[in-house]
């Protein structure tokens, strides 16, 4: 087979720039145990969700020291706590799972953006510095009521 000269060289130089990829990768991941961040963890039955600790009670609790975990589950179509409410300036992990299909829970004018899959739960951290009502909207289409699927978090 005819190669021309610098389409093989430039055939090498991808298989090289690959394989040092693959190499920096592998040493990363294996080695130093740095792994890509990824906020879903631990599975639960999604059938299960809703009797599972501490889906079985969303809400907000302490956690002392100014920070707050707030407990929701996004269900077709509306969230739960219906009004989570938390204190200005507090540090707020939020702790989301369905118990049917991917919902998504987003707060506009904020980072507040997580995917919320069945069975899975999806941790977010994130502060609010501005005292307020903030929208919750489900950004991940859901089903027939998905438009109407929204709730409110107090910031006071
Ligand atoms: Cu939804």
């Amino acid at each position: 087979m005819d190669v021309p000269r610098y389409e093989r060289l430039w055939l090498w130089f991808g298989i090289v720039t690959l394989l040092i990829f693959l190499v920096v990768t592998g040493v990363m991941a294996f080695s130093m145990d740095i792994h890509p961040a990824n906020g879903m963890h631990k599975t639960a039955a999604p059938e299960q969700v809703l009797a599972t600790a501490p889906f079985d009670q969303p809400g907000v609790y302490p956690l002392g020291n100014n920070e707050y975990e707030v407990v929701m589950v996004a269900q077709a179509f509306r969230f739960l706590p219906e009004t989570p409410t938390v204190p200005v300036g507090a540090t707020v992990h939020f702790r989301v799972t369905s118990p049917d299909v991917v919902h998504g829970i987003a707060i506009p004018q904020t980072n507040v953006n997580m995917m919320v899959v069945p069975g899975h739960v999806t941790d977010f951290t994130y502060t609010f510095k501005e005292p307020g009502e903030y929208l919750l909207l489900c950004n991940e289409y859901c089903g027939v009521g998905h438009h109407v699927m929204m709730g409110k978090l107090l910031v006071q």
